[in-house]
Order: structure tokens, then sequence, then C-alpha cells
């Protein structure tokens, strides 16, 4: 099928982490999800810590969202107009995360975030965009940038195809580090539309807030009249319900969600403070669109995600208990970094607080792990620089499962 695939689709896939390129061996085709398990096209059942990169906090077909989404399909799919459901959604966001007044939906993280920025560029008036190594905000030219040569000095395109002059306008820090910020603030004094972060980063693999650092953000913001916006598309939803804002108890100007809110369908949002909003086409001069924006199918989905989640508080211990249980053996040479039932695995014994300290991660013996547990029936992310997630179709069984290949791995 790779062969085929990659006749037709760069690299055969749709993405490219899902290559295997940093972990070795081709991708598996998946043929069925079920619970917390994926079935391969040749029959493997497998215990999935991806769960679609986030998304599928209930495991895969969870009987609330497929039942809503035979329902909707009663009166359609899309129709380009308002719809009774969006507005549900968008209350149902706002109610759960108090920052976000208002709300725009939107199909990717990507999308979200990308407005996000258009939108604290549009109403501050101001060009630059502060982001942190390691971050990833989805594949927005400007953001797709490496740090400048010194600190805090402008962004150098990270992919081909950006304009040098898109990365310039990012300015892309050590996450973790507010002198740094301090500094970018300091040297583009009046410049700095916004500081976009992932207030638990995900995508270095799993690396929380120090203590302090997202309170100081939320402070050089206020004191520099730029916006905050919090990229929960991964976070949000999934290490509470609040997300990481409700968390941590930091208040960001703007947060760009995904994932969880569509429910395993492409359901985006970005938003925040109704002053900031109101920027937005067609009430103010910002331009933002999507021919399926707030389409009553992914709608559906997201929003009965959403509801189980609110009506079901008791899954978030329930997954806190469970992945502190997959993440308690000592494994040498590992150090763990979890928030809530987000974790990585990471193969150094120093710690991992930022970009540089995961770089120092030994990759290959990461690979070797990967592929030992694929062949003990566990499907973790390939790559070391992802997030791992437990669903609440983990059972414990699946969890000691698990564990247990992991020890085979370092007694071999
Ligand atoms: P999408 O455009 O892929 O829906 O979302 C982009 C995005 C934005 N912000 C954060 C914090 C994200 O984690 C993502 C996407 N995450 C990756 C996982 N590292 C998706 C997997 C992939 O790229 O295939």
């Amino acid at each position: 099928m790779l062969e085929r695939a990659s006749k037709v689709i760069p690299g055969g896939v749709n993405s490219p982490v899902r290559a295997f390129r940093s972990v070795g061996g081709g991708p598996l085709f998946i043929k069925k999800g079920e619970g917390c398990r994926l079935i391969d096209e040749d029959g493997n059942a497998l215990i999935d810590y991806i769960g679609s990169w986030g998304p599928l906090i209930l495991g895969h077909r969870p009987k609330c969202v497929i039942e809503a989404i035979e329902a909707v399909l009663e009166i359609g799919t899309s129709f380009g107009a308002p719809t009774e459901r969006e507005i549900h959604l968008a209350e149902a966001i706002r109610d759960a995360v108090p920052s976000m007044e208002m709300v725009r939906l939107v199909n990717s993280g990507t999308e979200a975030a990308m407005s996000a920025l258009r939108v604290a560029r549009g109403f501050t008036g101001r060009d630059l965009c502060i982001k942190f190594e390691g971050c990833y905000h989805g594949h927005v030219d400007s953001l797709l940038v490496k740090a400048g040569s010194g600190l805090a000095t402008l962004g150098l395109s990270d992919s081909a195809g950006v304009p040098p002059a898109f990365a310039a306008t990012t300015i892309s820090v050590p996450f973790n580090d507010l002198n740094a910020v301090a500094a970018a603030f300091e040297n583009h004094k009046g410049k700095i539309a916004s500081v976009m972060v992932e207030p638990v980063a995900g995508n270095m693999g799993c690396v929380p807030p120090a203590p302090g650092f997202l309170e100081g953000l939320r402070k050089l913001c206020t004191d520099n009249e730029a916006l905050l916006i919090f990229d929960e598309v991964m976070c949000g939803f999934r290490v509470s319900f609040g997300g990481a804002q409700g968390l941590y108890g930091v208040t960001p100007d703007m947060t760009a969600f995904g994932k969880i809110i569509g429910g395993g369908l492409p359901i985006a949002a970005y938003g925040g403070k109704a002053e900031v909003m109101n920027y937005v086409a067609p009430v103010g001069p910002i331009y933002q669109a999507g021919t399926l924006s707030g389409n009553p199918l992914a709608v559906s989905a997201g929003l009965a995600m959403l509801t189980y989640l609110k009506e079901h508080p008791e899954v978030y211990t329930t997954l806190e208990k469970r992945t502190a249980a997959l993440c308690s053996d000592n494994l040498p040479g590992v150090t763990v970094n979890r928030v809530g039932s987000m974790f990585t695995f990471f193969f150094t014994t120093e710690p991992v607080y930022d970009y540089e300290s995961a770089k120092k991660c030994d990759t290959k013996r990461f690979a070797a792990f990967f592929h030992h547990m694929l062949e003990h029936g566990v499907y973790l992310a390939p790559s070391q620089f992802e997030a791992g997630f437990v669903g609440l179709a983990h059972e414990d069984a699946d969890i000691e499962a698990t564990r247990e290949a992991a020890r085979q791995f370092f007694a071999a």
C-alpha cells in the first residue's frame, strides 16, 4: 500500500509525521479503530497512544459521537449558512473556557493559530510575534521559523517556501525562558503584536510550563500591550476541561483550540475577548473565512464530545490515575514528562524543560524502543518529539500490558 500510495501522495502520507521517517520502517496502514486499539491491514491489534494525535480522548468510535454523527446525517452535512448547532458549540467552548468571550469555528489547528495571529496583528497594529523553539502551531508560513543567530533576534525560515521576510516577522526563543522574552520585548519595543505559546508543550514531546512561566508571560504581555495567545489545540480539553488556562489559572487574550473540540472530525476554533474578536470580519476589518467552517456534521461530533466531558468530569481523574500508572516505572535512561493524560518518555537522564534539552535525547534508542513496543502490540508516536495520549478506552489491563512490554525492553 505504501508503494502505491507513494506514487500519488508525497511519501504516501497526508501528514509527514505519519511516515515513520524518524524511527525507520514504513508506516502501518490502518484498517479500523475500536476502543483503545487500532487494527492494521494485517489484522494486528495495537494499543493506540496516538489517538489521532490527541482528539480521541474517549477512544475510537465513542458511542456518543457516533450517535451524534448518525443523527445529523438525517439533515445534511454542510450548508454554508449559519445553524443553531454552531451556537451551541461556541457557547459550550465559552462556558468551559471563560476567556473565550467570542469564538470563530474553523477547520484545523493551523487555521486557528494562523487566524489568531492575524487578529493579534490587526488589533494591535503591530507586525512581530514571539514563539518558542519546539512549539508548533501548524504549518503557518510565518511560524515555520527557527531561532535567529542570537537570542531574541528575528527568525529564520525553517521550511523551504517560506520567504525570509515572512520568517523575519517571528522571534523564536527558548521555552520556559522568561528572560529571553523580556529581551525580545526590549529589542523590539512597541513592535510585538503577540506571544504565542503552547501552555503545555506537546510538539517537542510533552514539556510542562516551569512554575511562574505562564504568569510571567501574562505580565510581560500586559506590560508591553501585546496579546498573549495560548495555542491549546493539543492541551485544550485534554489537561483539564478548562484547558491549560484552567489548570494553571493564567488567562490569555486569545486561544486556539482544535483536536478534542472536533470529536475526531475537522473542527478547530480561535477566540478570546469580545473587544478583540469584534475586529474579525464581517464585524471588523480582519478577514478570515472558510467554506466548511462550522459544518453541522463536524460540529455535532464536537458538541457530543464536549457534552460528554462536561457531564462526566470523572473522566479527568480516571485519565490522571491511569496515565500516572503508565508513567510510574523507573525506566533506566528515561525521563518521563507528563501533564494529565499527555506524556512523553524522553531517552535522556537529564530533565527536559525546553527544545535544547529535548534534543539531547538518544533518538536511536527511542527508535529501537518504538519498534520493540510495536512488536509487542503497543503503538506509540513514531517520534521522540511527540506526546502520547491516554484515553478513556485504555483500561487498566491495557496500561499494565504496556508497562510489561516496556519493562521487557529494558530487561533485554
Ligand atoms: P492541525 O492543522 O494539524 O489540525 O493543527 C496544527 C497544530 C496546532 N497547534 C498545536 C499545538 C498542534 O499540536 C498542532 C498539530 N499537532 C500535530 C502533532 N504534533 C498533528 C500531527 C500532524 O502534524 O500530523
